[in-house]
């Protein structure tokens, strides 16, 4: 697409789906309810993944809901002109996602009770995901080449900036216990195990076979076919079908399928100076 983004407090947004008035009244004027709970993320880390787990969490493992009412209109994007509009008919509790960085969350948060569920994926594979992604969504940039968007991502210069800034800017909150921290790839080796962590951390008790189901309809094959969840349904002015599909893969390690060694180092470097003054260790396949 055509355009230019603009900048927020220093963070890279695009003109169709965001604006500097919306942004400023998301950061200080959004009223957070205690029993919200936000999905925050940087794109393409399992944001849908988590919205339909949620959802089936939230109504007792029956995926009518699921079936029948659209994923962002389910969990709509706060900082989004058209979450803003549908968040309006949410009714509590209510589901919010998110991909703001920390400094620019709604500062009502952070006196609220309500609770936040990070999801974290291997960067390298997010790159990937985002790659094809920007290909076939409107408000995103076209790569020019897998090269050059490469070394724009390293350099945050791409929507939301830096997965490198996200990533530090959100492990501020990991000691709190309003935060739970959880990986793409953790929900791939054991997503039965995920969900009972989700449950506990949400306060909800589903029995074994209510745990079943919710498995059941969060597999990637069971979304890539429910057009509820897999943006089949998503506007011409959102979304270029004929470009690829949302549902892409859906797989850990797809890096290793498109990264010369060059590139791989190159990002292994970038990785350890940023990461370095972060005190955890993730295992990224
Ligand atoms: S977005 O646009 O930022 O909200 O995208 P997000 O939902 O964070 O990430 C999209 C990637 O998640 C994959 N996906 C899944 N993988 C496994 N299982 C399930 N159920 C699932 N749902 C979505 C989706 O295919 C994107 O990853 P890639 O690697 O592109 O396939």
């Amino acid at each position: 697409m055509q355009f230019d983004y603009f900048l927020y407090k220093g963070v890279k947004f695009s003109p169709g789906s965001y604006s500097e008035e919306l942004l400023q009244h998301v950061e200080n004027e959004f009223q957070v309810l205690d029993d919200d709970v936000y999905i925050v993320t940087y794109p393409k880390s399992g944001t849908n993944w988590l919205i339909e787990i949620l959802s089936l969490i939230n109504r007792d493992a029956d995926p009518m809901w699921c079936n029948n009412v659209l994923i962002w209109l389910r969990s709509p994007w706060i900082e989004t002109k058209e979450g803003q509009l549908q968040l309006k008919d949410l009714s509590r509790p209510r589901v919010l996602t998110s991909h703001l960085p920390f400094h620019i969350f709604p500062k009502s948060f952070f006196t609220s009770k309500a609770k936040i569920i990070y999801v974290m994926r291997n960067p390298k594979d997010i790159f990937v995901s985002l790659f094809y992604f920007a290909k076939i969504i409107c408000h995103y940039k076209d790569p020019e080449s897998f090269e050059q968007y490469l070394e724009d991502f390293l350099q945050g210069s791409v929507l939301y900036n830096s997965w490198f800034d996200h990533v530090n800017g959100w492990m501020q909150m990991k000691d709190n216990s309003n935060f739970f921290i959880i990986t793409y790839e953790e929900l791939h080796q054991d997503l039965r195990g995920c969900i009972l962590r989700i449950c506990k951390f949400l306060g909800k008790e589903l029995d074994d076979n209510k745990i079943d189901i919710i498995v059941k309809h969060s597999s990637f094959e069971a979304m890539k076919e429910n057009k509820m969840s897999n943006y089949s349904l998503g506007t011409k002015e959102f979304i270029d079908h004929t470009k690829g599909s949302f549902m892409r893969k859906g797989i850990t390690g797809d890096w290793r399928n498109h990264f010369t060694v060059a590139q791989s180092e190159r990002f292994d470097r970038v990785y350890q100076e940023k990461m370095k003054d972060l005190n955890m260790k993730f295992f990224w396949e």
